[in-house]
């Protein structure tokens, strides 16, 4: 393809509940959207950073910064440019993986539409609708998350997972423990929170049967994680530190963890995270797909991911409702605890064109 035209979109979306984790509250959502026109078809990419560079690095801004003067500025000189085309001309330009993706996810999504394919059929789904969970934010008080959960657990969200922090984590448990009962699937997520200082209380969450531990420590302290995962039972996950098939890969065989939550954002693109998918399997570890709060253009890609075979425990692929009143693509529906992967050509999703015109803040397009 000929890349024609590249929009940078930004949009504000309100969340239906304010969001808390261990590194700060969201009420709305700042998202940049890609769109890229080429001479045979269009395709959308949504970008999943931050506001603020509290969850990684990158943030929403900085993201839109280096698409405009670096990354779709070297696209738009390529003669021919497909999906698998764009991070090696993309190379040369250190990190940024969340602002590579949208913009890779974009072309992903042309391409497949010009080829009448879905983003499902093109990876090798093998399932028709993908299992969910919910991540549940950390609440004013116990009893307002027994409240919140039981409203998930009703709508029949197939696992929890809460988020946590040093002084928000036994307290909880237990009481989700006790009022859910033992056979709740849950797990709990601390978005790099804990040290060494406070890592005793997480040993002391292993007598709750959680699935797994999410990133407890740093980023880059894979040690700490080792050091934890051979003093308990419960699994430990990894989030933050994963940027990579390689990065996969090595904190596997260093033994810092033994499950792995995939984000397509995280990783560069879509196509990292097939091959992360891929090295996990080879190595006997089961991943999930993350989410970081996605309209339906995200999350349509990430449902397909979550097709794969060796996406073997329920994902952050909530339904729409869950984050907002309204999306911008038809909505994704909660049935049984799944959702439905897309069959439609590219990630299967239609942005609803004049909803989106209401909540744009600003355009800018990119011409060769
Ligand atoms: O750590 O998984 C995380 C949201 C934003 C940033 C980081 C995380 C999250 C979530 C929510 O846990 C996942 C979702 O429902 O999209
Ligand atoms: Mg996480």
């Amino acid at each position: 393809m000929k890349l024609q035209a590249v929009e940078l979109r930004r949009i504000a979306m309100p969340l239906v509940r304010p969001f808390r984790t261990s590194f700060g509250v969201q009420t709305s959502r700042d998202v940049l959207l890609v769109h890229v026109v080429s001479d045979e078809s269009e395709g959308w990419g949504e970008c999943v950073a931050l506001a603020a560079p509290v969850y990684s690095s990158e943030y929403v801004d900085g993201t839109h910064s280096v698409l405009r003067d670096y990354l779709v500025p070297r696209l738009l000189a390529q003669p021919d440019v497909t999906a698998r085309s764009v991070a090696p001309t993309l190379a040369d330009v250190l990190g940024h993986r969340m602002a590579k993706a949208a913009l890779e996810t974009a072309v992903l999504d042309a391409e497949l539409r010009a080829h009448g394919m879905s983003f499902g059929t093109y990876i090798g789904a093998v399932r028709t609708e993908v299992e969910c969970g919910v991540s549940v934010g950390i609440a004013e008080s116990v009893d307002l998350l027994l409240e919140e959960v039981g409203e998930y657990v009703e709508a029949g969200y197939r696992r929890i997972k809460l988020k946590i922090e040093p002084g928000w984590d036994i307290d909880p448990v237990r009481a989700v423990r006790e009022t859910f009962g033992a056979d709740l699937p849950l797990q709990v997520d601390a978005n790099t929170a804990y040290d060494a200082s406070t890592s005793p209380r997480l040993e002391a969450l292993d007598e709750f049967g959680l699935l797994l531990i999410e990133q407890p420590f740093a980023e880059d302290d894979l040690h700490q994680h080792a050091v934890l995962a051979r003093r308990i039972r419960t699994s430990i996950c990894l989030d933050e530190s994963i940027v990579s098939a390689r990065a996969a890969a090595d904190a596997v065989r260093l033994g810092a963890c033994s499950i792995i939550n995939v984000k397509a954002g995280r990783m560069g693109g879509y196509l990292e995270s097939v091959r992360v998918h891929d090295v996990c399997d080879a190595l006997g570890v089961p991943v999930w797909c993350g989410g970081m709060l996605e309209t339906g253009i995200g999350r349509a890609a990430n449902v397909a991911l979550a097709a794969l075979p060796n996406f073997r425990l329920p994902g952050d692929t909530s339904a729409s409702d869950r984050y907002y009143a309204e999306d911008i693509t038809e909505p994704f529906v909660l049935q049984d605890g799944m959702l439905p992967v897309p069959t439609s050509p590219g990630m299967g999703v239609e942005p609803r064109l004049d909803l989106l015109e209401s909540l744009t803040q600003s355009i800018e397009t990119l011409r060769p």
